[in-house]
Order: C-alpha cells, then sequence, then structure tokens
C-alpha cells in the first residue's frame, strides 16, 4: 500500500501513544524503515505487521486497531493536504461514500493503484444505506468499520454501522447496513 497509509499507522501510534512506542511497534514488526515515503508504494506485509505488532504491544485485538485506526484515517488525510480531495468528493455521508470509486481512480491516474477498492452504495431508505465493500485485500472491514465513524465525525452525522455480510464467512463482499442522521 501507499506509504502514506503507512505515515497514517505512525500518526495514530504517536498520537494516541508517544513516539517510543512506534519504535518498538517497527522494531517488533521487523520493518526497517526510518521514513515512509507517501507515494511510494510498500509490500502489504508491511501495513499488516505493523498492526499486528501494535496489537501484541498494545494488548488490543487487531480488529480494534484497524477500527480506531480507519476512524483516524479521515482526520489525517485531511489534515496532510487532501482535505480538498475529500471535500470534492462528497459534502454529505452517502454522497461521499457513492463517490468514493471515483476518488481512488483519481489518486490512481496520478499515481497509479495496484490495488483499488470498490465500495458500491445501494439506498435502503431515509437514513440508510447499504455498503458493499469489494477489496483484494483481506481482513480490512474492522477498518471500514472505522472509516465510516470518521466520515460520520467529517461530516457532523451520527452514524451506526452493522457487518451484515462478511466475506470470511464466503460472501462475495463484506455488507455494511448503515444508519445515519445528517444535521438539518
Ligand atoms: F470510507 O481494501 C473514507 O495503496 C472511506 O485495499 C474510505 O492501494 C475515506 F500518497 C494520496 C495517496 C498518495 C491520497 F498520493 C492515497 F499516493 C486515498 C486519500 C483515499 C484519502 C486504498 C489507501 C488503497 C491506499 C481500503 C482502506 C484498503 C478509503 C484504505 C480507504 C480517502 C484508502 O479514503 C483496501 C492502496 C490517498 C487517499 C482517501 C486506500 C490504497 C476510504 C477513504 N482506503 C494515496
Amino acid at each position: 500500500m501507499y506509504g502514506l497509509v503507512n505515515k497514517a499507522i505512525e500518526d495514530y501510534v504517536c498520537s494516541n501513544f508517544d513516539a517510543d512506542t512506534w519504535e518498538r511497534i517497527k522494531e517488533k514488526a521487523q520493518v526497517d524503515v526510518d521514513v515512509f515515503v507517501c507515494m511510494e508504494a510498500y509490500p502489504d506485509e508491511v501495513t499488516y505487521s505493523l498492526v499486528g505488532a501494535a496489537s501484541e504491544l498494545l494488548g488490543t485485538p487487531a480488529s480494534e486497531i484497524l477500527s480506531s485506526f480507519g476512524e483516524h484515517w479521515v482526520g489525517f488525510t485531511r489534515r496532510e493536504g487532501y482535505a480538498e480531495l475529500l471535500a470534492a468528493t462528497g459534502r454529505t455521508l452517502p454522497e461521499f461514500l457513492s463517490n468514493l470509486d471515483g476518488l481512488h481512480a483519481r489518486v490512481g491516474l496520478t499515481y497509479g493503484f495496484a490495488n483499488t477498492p470498490l465500495f458500491r452504495v445501494k439506498p435502503t431508505g431515509p437514513g440508510e444505506l447499504v455498503l458493499d465493500y469489494v477489496s483484494t485485500r483481506p481482513g480490512l472491514g474492522p477498518m471500514v468499520m472505522g472509516l465510516l465513524q470518521g466520515l460520520g465525525l467529517m461530516f457532523h452525522t451520527s452514524v451506526t454501522v452493522e457487518w451484515v455480510t462478511h466475506r470470511a464467512d464466503g460472501a462475495a463482499c463484506d455488507q455494511f447496513l448503515v444508519k445515519y442522521v445528517a444535521p438539518v
């Protein structure tokens, strides 16, 4: 994945814990990188190892780390120069989700994306939608749960998410039932 993702993990650890914890996580993960380059592609293994090591060191399930990290990602990318990109993606939670593939296409045009996830939105009623998440990368469903919370913060929208269909159980993709209440 892009170095930006690993940088976001670093930022998540350093802002919620400290720099020393981050160094210990890198050591445990056997990741010998001083500074991640945002636009450089790193093996996915690096990201998974960092999450695994963080989970062990912090004594927190990897799924919880991924979910907190997903929430962190939205604010992190806004602060790191992608605020306009995010703003252009939508003005509401459902609009943003509907345009996520477009966001990835845009980033991909500029930097080349090897493994773009797909997000499909099916409105199911007022304030309710089903989100299909199709990814070549296994195990990142909990991160999507957190991403949705991060979008809730960005749009001042209260969000509840139910993970209704799990790819790990043999389904074609992960599916989330998202209920949201936007401010009037
Ligand atoms: F709900 O399943 C809200 O490397 C969401 O594969 C979901 O393949 C926000 F550095 C610039 C750059 C670069 C900008 F210049 C990425 F290159 C991307 C910024 C997305 C903001 C996907 C990251 C693929 C890396 C799914 C989880 C991973 C999508 C990660 C979250 C807004 C992003 O992101 C999977 C890769 C950006 C950039 C956003 C993603 C790769 C998302 C969201 N994805 C790189």
